[in-house]
């Protein structure tokens, strides 16, 4: 589920779940938390880019698992990616996500843990979620109403419109779109820049550029994760969720 590389002090980390386009499943959040862990004693390491295997970046929480969750198990589900999601994004070095394709749900969540999102043209972002009928659960809102303007950030989540490389760019949610195929290049000269500097400074300017990102933001994702549970067990919840299984259209919303 997760392939790594290193050399020359710079680490890649791929989630490689192609066939259901990198959907995270509770595994893969172990298997993501324990990496992060491995990662953050690695004292050589000055930057991580993270990637997805094919077509996708991660296409969001794996629905699957997710739609016969009680609301205490959703909750439980949201706190192991909240685990998994900080532990990655309190490494002590930059992280650089290289978004490949669909960066959707929680695979959008994934690359607000990372402190430079780079896109491939082909990349596209969303928080589909209220479509699904829950809200973002692994710390998409919070993040994301750090990270962009009120405006943008609110209409991405009430919409669950998913966006293409440029509108991200425009929104400030990557700092580039570079041709899909030259994504890992574009990703490598940026992490080699960063590693070519003082590790000591590098490290110590991510401390101090989280402090005030960082501050509050448990708050916020103990707050995240009690409304997503009450979101679950809902009937707009399980139809929706049964319909994108079961690959048949949705009915209306009814709000209950
Ligand atoms: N979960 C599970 N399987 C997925 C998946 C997902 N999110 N996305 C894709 N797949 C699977 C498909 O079911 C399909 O499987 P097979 O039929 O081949 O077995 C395979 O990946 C290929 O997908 P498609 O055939 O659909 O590929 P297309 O190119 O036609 O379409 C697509 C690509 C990305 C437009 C489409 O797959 C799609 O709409 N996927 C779902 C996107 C989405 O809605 N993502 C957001 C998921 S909700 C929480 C924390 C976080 C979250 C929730 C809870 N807690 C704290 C509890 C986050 C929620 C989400 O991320």
């Amino acid at each position: 589920m997760l392939l790594y590389e290193k050399n020359n002090h710079i680490g890649v980390l791929t989630i490689n779940r192609p066939e259901a386009l990198n959907a995270i499943n509770s595994e893969l959040l172990h298997r993501l938390h324990d990496m992060a862990k491995e990662l953050s004693a690695d004292t050589s390491l000055r930057c991580l880019i993270l990637t997805g295997a094919g077509k996708a970046f991660v296409a969001g929480a794996d629905i699957a698992e997710m739609r016969n969750l009680s609301k205490a198990e959703a909750v439980e589900f949201a706190q192991l990616g909240h685990g998994a999601f900080e532990a990655l994004e309190s490494l002590p070095f930059p992280v650089i996500a290289a978004v490949n394709g669909y960066a959707l749900g929680g695979g959008c969540e994934l690359s607000l843990c990372a402190d430079i999102r780079i896109a491939s043209e082909r990349a596209r972002f969303g928080q589909p979620e209220v479509g699904l009928g829950i809200t973002p659960g692994f710390g998409g809102n919070p993040r994301l109403i750090r990270t962009l303007n009120r405006a943008d950030a609110m209409e991405l989540v009430f919409t669950g419109r998913v966006i293409n490389a440029d509108e991200a760019l425009r929104m400030g949610l990557v700092s580039r779109v570079v041709p899909a195929e030259r994504l890992m290049d574009e990703a490598m000269a940026l992490a080699g820049a960063i590693a070519a500097n003082a590790p000591i400074a590098v490290r110590a300017a991510k401390a101090a550029l989280h402090s005030r990102y960082t501050r509050f933001l448990r708050d916020d994702l103990d707050k995240e994760s009690e409304l997503f549970g009450s979101c679950f067990e809902t009937a707009d919840q399980r139809m929706a969720m049964t319909a994108f299984v079961e690959k048949q259209p949705k009915s209306e919303f009814i709000g209950e």
